[in-house]
């Protein structure tokens, strides 16, 4: 079969040689485009399901509360007591709408270890946890609370005493 369309072919056009360093370079190119393509797809998988940004919100004083805007609706936060290092103190977040509330105590390019907590569903609307700082043995007092809102992250700098 491979002959015969071989011979159908008018001589010359196709010389033996160009036609072989053509299927040669189909043979490696194929895999090696292959490898790009899972790699591409790699890339985007992990561009797709990374964490997505913190959107920062300015609290000056959480005692008082602030409140920000959640998919178009207010959320208040609101520290119960000043938030000392080994002092338990109540976090508020009184959100409509929402499932799932989660904080994260972080400190700036400092790992303080797992300070992640789920927020309690009370009254509706109405979530709460105890949190429990650890002290940071560079006598830093600079924190920052990650609140995870059914999967969107807010980012809300305070200060312990
Ligand atoms: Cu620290």
């Amino acid at each position: 079969m491979k002959r015969v369309l071989r011979q159908d072919r008018p001589q010359g056009e196709y010389p033996e040689g160009h036609k072989r360093l053509a299927a040669y370079s189909l043979r490696v190119l194929a895999p090696l485009l292959l490898v790009v393509a899972l790699v591409a797809v790699a890339v985007a998988g992990y561009w797709l399901k990374r964490p997505a940004e913190a959107i920062a919100v300015p609290c000056a004083d959480p005692l008082a509360g602030c409140t920000f805007i959640h998919r178009g609706a207010p959320v208040s936060v609101r520290f119960l007591a000043r938030p000392v290092a080994l002092e338990a103190f109540g976090l508020s977040v009184t959100a409509a709408n929402v499932r799932k509330i989660s904080a994260e105590f972080q400190m700036v390019r400092m790992d303080m270890g797992f300070n992640r907590y789920d927020l309690h569903p009370g009254k509706p609307g109405e979530f709460a946890a105890r949190i429990t700082l650890p002290v940071c043995v560079s006598g830093q007092r600079d924190w920052m609370l990650y609140l995870d809102i059914d999967g969107m992250r807010y980012a809300l700098p305070f200060s312990t005493r």
